[in-house]
């Protein structure tokens, strides 16, 4: 059977392997997931990702705060989408489903294709024509997906793969699909795990708002089973040019740098506010010139390169810390307040970005005297 194999095919060679790898979030956490024992599992061994301790970041916060980065780069397709396309793949996969479909600002199209790969299904992908960075469409096209860049924005995209997908029988797996965000759910119980307990606060990038919501949910479940004691206050950050959810209204034209969350009529717009308001967190909106100094001091001072969009987090956190925010929470007794950034994905996504930013000198003659005095050897 067809089926059968392709989950053999995954599974049995790691479980071969000498040492006990990680499983991928499905085995991790499996009964916390919409899965039974005849899902094939499609996997590409994603989550377990670094929750990297920010020194910099740490004293700009303020006086006993320790700022936690959860690196979701290191994802195998380089973003956290990989948590929900394993789950919604291997679905989709369980119910014979030949192909998927998405709209994407890049990252779900990068996470869709190799999943589908994989599950030796067809992908079909709408994206904003010249609006995605150039890494992922890469990853689209190399990874066999039928790409169509549309005259359009993602929101108009979006509503395209819905109607597409109400009248072919393919399985859309932007973050409506429900085992999406049952995947992505599961980057709030690493956290947990991680730091023993929830952090008090948790700050992510926001723009089709599937990933708070989902976060949200692993947090919530993680409290009603008793292995937190606490809740997070959630923080959400949208691009200033792209914030319908601190407007309070659809953005027609969204507009920012950070094209990932380029986004003007989120999907998940209710439970990004129900997760801001039941934890007694906000969104609120960073400029593109706050995202890019985010941006260039996460690579230039913590060693970590990640996507614009994902700097937005970050830049939420330097704008609250210097307004003062963190030192006038409430702590319970004398432990330091901890605060998770979410970094979304891996900077290698948008190389122009990072060229743009900083500037490259022109080409030298292989000269030592001309290269020790361009280099700063003098
Ligand atoms: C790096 O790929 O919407 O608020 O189509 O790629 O859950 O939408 C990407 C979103 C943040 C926002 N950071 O997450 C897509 C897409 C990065 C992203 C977001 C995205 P959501």
């Amino acid at each position: 059977m067809k089926v059968r194999m392709v989950s053999d095919q995954l599974r049995t060679p790691n479980s071969r392997l000498r040492t006990s790898p990680w499983p991928g979030i499905i085995e991790a956490y499996r009964s916390h997931l919409p899965v039974s024992p005849v899902t094939p599992v499609v996997t590409l061994l994603e989550g377990n990702t670094p929750l990297i301790f920010s020194p910099t970041l740490s004293a700009q916060a303020g006086r006993r705060v320790e700022v936690y980065l959860k690196y979701e780069g290191t994802n195998p397709t380089g973003s956290f989408k990989d948590r929900g396309m394993t789950v919604a793949i291997s679905k989709a996969k369980e119910a014979k489903s030949m192909a998927v479909l998405c709209a994407s600002t890049g990252n779900t199209s990068a996470s869709a294709s190799a999943y589908a790969a994989r599950a030796g299904m067809r992908s079909l992908v709408l994206i904003p024509s010249g609006a995605i960075a150039l890494g992922k469409l890469s990853q689209a096209l190399i990874h066999g997906a039928r790409v169509a860049a549309v005259e359009a924005n993602f929101d108009a995209c979006l509503a395209l793969v819905k109607s597409l997908a109400q009248t072919f029988p393919i399985t859309l797996v932007n973050s409506i699909n429900p085992h999406r965000i049952e995947g992505q759910k599961t980057i709030a119980f690493e956290i947990c795990e991680t730091l023993g307990e929830a952090p008090d606060v948790n700050i992510t990038p926001v723009g089709n708002a599937g990933n708070i919501t989902a976060q949200w949910k692993g947090y919530r479940e993680y409290y009603r089973l008793g292995r937190i004691a606490r809740l997070p206050l959630m923080l959400g950050f949208q691009a200033e040019g792209a914030a319908p959810l601190v407007k309070g209204k659809i953005v027609a034209k969204p507009r920012t740098i950070a094209t990932a969350i380029r986004i003007g009529n989120p999907a998940s717009w209710q439970g990004a506010m129900a997760a801001a308001e039941e934890s007694r967190g906000f969104i609120r909106a960073v400029s593109d010139r706050e995202i890019l100094e985010a941006y260039r001091l996460l690579a230039a001072r913590e060693g970590v390169f990640v996507e614009p969009a994902s700097a937005a987090s970050v830049a939420g956190l330097l704008k609250l810390a210097k307004s003062g925010y963190f030192g006038a929470l409430k702590r319970t007794g004398s432990r330091p307040l901890t605060v998770v950034c979410i970094l979304t994905g891996h900077g290698l996504k948008d190389p122009e970005r990072a060229i743009k930013s900083i500037r490259l000198g022109k080409p030298l003659p292989p000269s030592l005297s001309v290269i020790s005095k361009a280099v700063g050897l003098k």
